[in-house]
This record gives structure tokens, sequence and C-alpha cells, in this order.
């Protein structure tokens, strides 16, 4: 088995399906939390970061860039995709849409500005988050199973689960009532037990 060191902050965010992949395959990794407030003057400039960002994963020693790579090359490595052409670009869909969402959050995060954050967080509420969650949801509706694809569980599963917790944390305590079957899909993957053990265990954080 390949040495594998994550690097990210001490968030959920775009690091944690990842993480989320490894525990569900049992396959071990270096969980690397860089300080947020250390970023820029000690990490982000310093050529270690291709892209000057971060989730980065280090496969013995060989550094890779982008969140979405990283985790569709665990899946496929680790067996969290169905196999099936057709179910799958069902799968990659339901990530692809998380992702769209990640990028409105991230302007939201980025605003410094207090009434252009506050509107940014309402366009967030009535706006995205219905947009995205309406087709997410209605992708796991006709699944035919528990999962995006089906009876299988897949690594959009584990991200879109992980948003859906963190938007209805940072953005709409209703979403589980607005969306009961995601809500259903998000206590399923919670309760998977590698998963439950890990939220157990893992470093208590705002996102
Ligand atoms: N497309 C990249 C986006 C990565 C990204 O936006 N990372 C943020 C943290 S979530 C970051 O590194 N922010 C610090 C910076 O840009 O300086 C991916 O999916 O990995």
């Amino acid at each position: 088995m390949p040495q594998y060191k994550l690097t990210y902050f001490n968030l959920t965010a775009l690091g944690e399906p990842i993480r989320w992949a490894f525990k569900v395959a049992g396959v071990a990794f270096e969980d690397i939390r860089i300080p947020r407030e250390e970023w820029e003057t000690n990490y982000k400039f310093t050529g270690r970061f291709p892209t000057q960002q971060v989730p980065l994963l280090e496969i013995d020693g060989k550094v890779y860039t982008q969140s979405g790579a990283i985790l569709r090359h665990l899946a496929r490595t680790f067996g969290l995709i169905t196999g099936n052409e057709m179910v799958d670009l069902t799968v990659d869909q339901a990530d692809s849409i998380v992702i769209d969402g990640f990028r409105e959050f991230q302007k939201w995060v980025r605003e410094k500005d207090p009434t252009l954050k506050a509107d940014l967080h309402k366009r967030m509420v009535d706006t995205h988050l219905p947009l995205f969650l309406t087709q997410i949801q209605e992708i796991v509706a006709s699944s035919g199973g528990d999962f995006i694809g089906g009876s299988k569980l897949t690594y959009a599963d584990l991200s879109v689960a992980n948003w859906f917790s963190i938007w209805t944390n940072l953005f709409d305590p209703d979403l589980p009532k607005k969306f009961p079957r995601l809500n259903q899909h998000n206590q399923t993957v919670l309760a998977i037990p590698e998963i439950k053990a890990w939220i157990e265990v893992r470093p208590k954080t705002n996102v």
C-alpha cells in the first residue's frame, strides 16, 4: 500500500471527503493540518504547494493537487465508484454540483465587507442552495437505493453528506426539513461505522 499524506487546513470542507474515503477503505494516511493563520506567511509561497492552495495529497512522496482529482483517484483505488459508466456519470454529476456550491460558499468565506457578506449569505440560502440541493435530491431520489449510485456507496455520497452538514450548520438549519430525502441520505452516510467513529474523534472545527 502506498504511503499517503494529506495536507489541508484544520477544517472539514474540501479535505473531509478525502479523509472519509481513507476511513471507509480502512487505509492509513497522515492527516496534516496547517494552521490557517500561518498559511500565507509560512506555507503558501514556499514552493511546496504547486497551486498555492490545499488540499494536497502526497502518494509515496509525489505531490498531487485538486480535491476532485484526488477524491476520484481514491474512489477508483478503493472501490468507491459503481463501475457502471452511466451510473458513475450521475455520481460525478452530483459531486460536481456540490463543487459549484463550494465555489459560492468560498465567495462568502472570502468576503470581508459585512454588507456584501450578508448579501452573499442570503443568496446562498435563497438561490444557490435550493438550486443545487434540488438537483442532488432528485438524483438520490431516483437512484433506486440509499445512495447516489443506488445501493453502492460512492465518493459523491461522501462529498454530498459532508457539504449538506456544513451548509445546514452555516447557512440554513431548515435544510433537513426542506430536503428530507437528502437529510435521510446524510443520516445514512454519517451512520456508516467508520465515518461515525471518525466524526467522534476528529478535531472539532467550525467548518
Ligand atoms: N480547485 C481547488 C480549490 C482549492 C481551494 O480553493 N483551496 C482553498 C482552501 S478550501 C485554499 O487553499 N485557500 C487558500 C488560498 O487560496 O490561499 C481544489 O479543489 O483543490
